[in-house]
């Protein structure tokens, strides 16, 4: 072992391998709810570093845990508690490579921080859209290898949509050259999006191509009291059919996820939640202008307070009343931490069932956990929900968790299943899920991830204990 890192310091710098001080940034995830002990962490610089720190640690029989942001919410991208695995960190691979404004696409290398990629973006006058709460921490390559949502999804698609191409470094030590800007490649089987979402368990991205679109030439952004999930569905509907592909945010909050935005974050002053069970934040993009934008949103959400979809609204005036009501549905995520230890599930059911799986299963948990207090929010317009469980008020959250995840994992999951819906719409297996993905997932498609694991990584040596055990 400590032969591999003299090796790994010869082939990248002595500097960019760490083995000593306070490595919890790379060994602890975001969530705290692991910490793990590397054998060192591997900073390359260049494709051909990653390569070749990859060929090192694959003759040495040394496991691999590539890791981007670490901003992952499912325990993915840090080692276990062995000090036997080489973190293998992108954050030093970060040039945004090329702009190519005729194609509308951007290269980038994996280790680029999504902001960064977006600020660049609109320097060169056009909008990259994928847009998180994570977005200052988390990179490019992490977001492909989760295949990442946020909350423009519903017009502009999740991370694998954005992707025309991709650099990987494979379990051989390979680099497979694949930046292609093209829309249209149909020479055998697509290799990008097998890489796409595998989670550091293939390869490791090294870089890649995205697409670029048009900066919008107005936003508007909407704050709505909805009277229940049934009628935020019906808005939902109605804000597609008033705004077409103007429709660019459409994210649902209950009012206790709310109330813990104001209970920790009072400044943030979050509106119209006390007398509502749920807000909607709506955002109309316009390619013609504010006034084009505004007709046309206020004639949608007068229609939807005459139909009673609507109780009451605000539209944001200015760019920072606008900005402030996305980064109050951001910091759901952030309150729900500082309220502490918690439950997360970020499933998928079609759209149309979302209002009944929501009241069948807050029944059912209400009915096991005496108390439980439950954070929904997330992404409606992609069918996609935060269905979310913090500790009843007062609880020891880690006792909690001892006692009642593995149930309710199974009451929330079973009841995905039963609408037809996946356990996993955006953040991942990890390790948190891999022991519920062969209770959910077809087994015949899960025999095939496993050959194809099997295929590209026979030591199994990248991110073991990742998506799918391998024995
Ligand atoms: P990491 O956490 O470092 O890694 C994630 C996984 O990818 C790990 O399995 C890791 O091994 C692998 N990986 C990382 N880089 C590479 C690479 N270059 N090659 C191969 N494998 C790699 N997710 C959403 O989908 N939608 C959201 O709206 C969203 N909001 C979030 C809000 C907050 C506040 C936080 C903390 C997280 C949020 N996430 C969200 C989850 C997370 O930010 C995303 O999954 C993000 O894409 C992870 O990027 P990262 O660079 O931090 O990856
Ligand atoms: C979001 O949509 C993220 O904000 C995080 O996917 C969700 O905290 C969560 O459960
Ligand atoms: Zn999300």
């Amino acid at each position: 072992m400590t032969a591999l890192i003299d090796q790994l310091r010869q082939l990248i710098g002595a500097s960019h391998v760490l083995t000593d001080g306070d490595l919890s940034a790379y060994e602890q995830d975001w969530r705290k709810r692991s910490h793990g002990k590397a054998l060192c962490v591997a900073r390359p610089g260049s494709t051909a570093d990653v390569a070749a720190v990859v060929k090192a640690c694959v003759a040495a029989g040394v496991s691999i845990v590539p890791q981007g942001g670490n901003t992952g919410m499912v325990v993915g991208s840090t080692p276990d508690t062995s000090g036997t695995q080489v973190v293998l960190s992108l954050q030093r691979l970060n040039a945004v490579r090329a702009i190519d404004p005729g194609n509308s696409t951007v290269t980038v290398e994996a280790g680029c921080i999504l902001q960064q990629l977006q600020q660049t973006a609109e320097q060169a006058g056009f909008l990259f859209p994928l847009s998180l709460g994570a977005e200052g921490s988390c990179t490019i390559g992490g977001n492909l290898s989760t295949n990442a949502g946020g909350t423009q999804v519903v017009r502009y698609g999740n991370a694998r949509e954005l992707c025309l191409g991709l650099e990987v470094v494979t379990a051989d030590g390979e680099i497979w050259h694949g930046l292609s800007g093209l829309r249209k490649d149909n020479t055998g089987y697509d290799l990008r999006d097998l890489f796409v979402g595998s989670e550091g368990t293939l390869g490791v991205i090294t870089a890649a191509t995205m697409k670029l679109f048009p900066l919008p030439a107005a936003s508007l952004t909407a704050w709505a009291a909805v009277p229940s999930m049934e009628q935020a569905v019906e808005l939902l509907g109605l804000a597609h059919r008033y705004l077409g592909a103007g429709l660019t945010g459409f994210e649902v909050m209950n009012q206790f996820a709310l109330s813990l935005v104001d209970r920790h974050f009072p400044h943030l002053r979050v509106p119209l939640f006390r007398d509502t069970p749920w807000c909607v934040l709506l955002e109309n993009s316009d390619s013609e202008s504010e006034a084009h934008a505004r007709t046309r949103f206020e004639a949608l959400l007068e229609e939807a307070m005459d139909q009673g979809l609507v109780t009451d609204a605000v539209v944001a005036e200015s760019l920072s009343q606008a900005r402030n009501l996305w980064h109050i549905r951001e910091s759901i995520t952030l309150a729900q931490a500082e309220e502490g230890l918690n439950i997360k599930h970020d499933i998928s059911v079609p759209i149309s069932a979302i209002p009944a799986f929501v009241k069948e299963t807050d029944a059912l948990l209400a009915q096991h956990i005496p108390g439980v207090r439950m954070v929904d929010f997330g992404h409606l317009g992609d069918g996609n929900l935060h269905y979310n469980v913090q500790t009843p008020e007062g609880g020891d959250a880690a006792a909690f968790l001892r006692q009642y995840e593995p149930q309710v994992n199974k009451i929330v999951y079973d009841a995905v299943s039963r609408h037809g819906g996946s356990i996993s719409a955006e953040h991942g297996v990890g390790s948190l899920k891999i022991d519920s993905l062969p209770k959910y997932k077809d087994p015949v498609a899960l025999g095939l991830m496993s050959r194809i694991k099997h295929a590209l990584d026979p030591q199994g040596l990248l991110n073991p204990g990742r998506v799918i055990r391998t024995h």
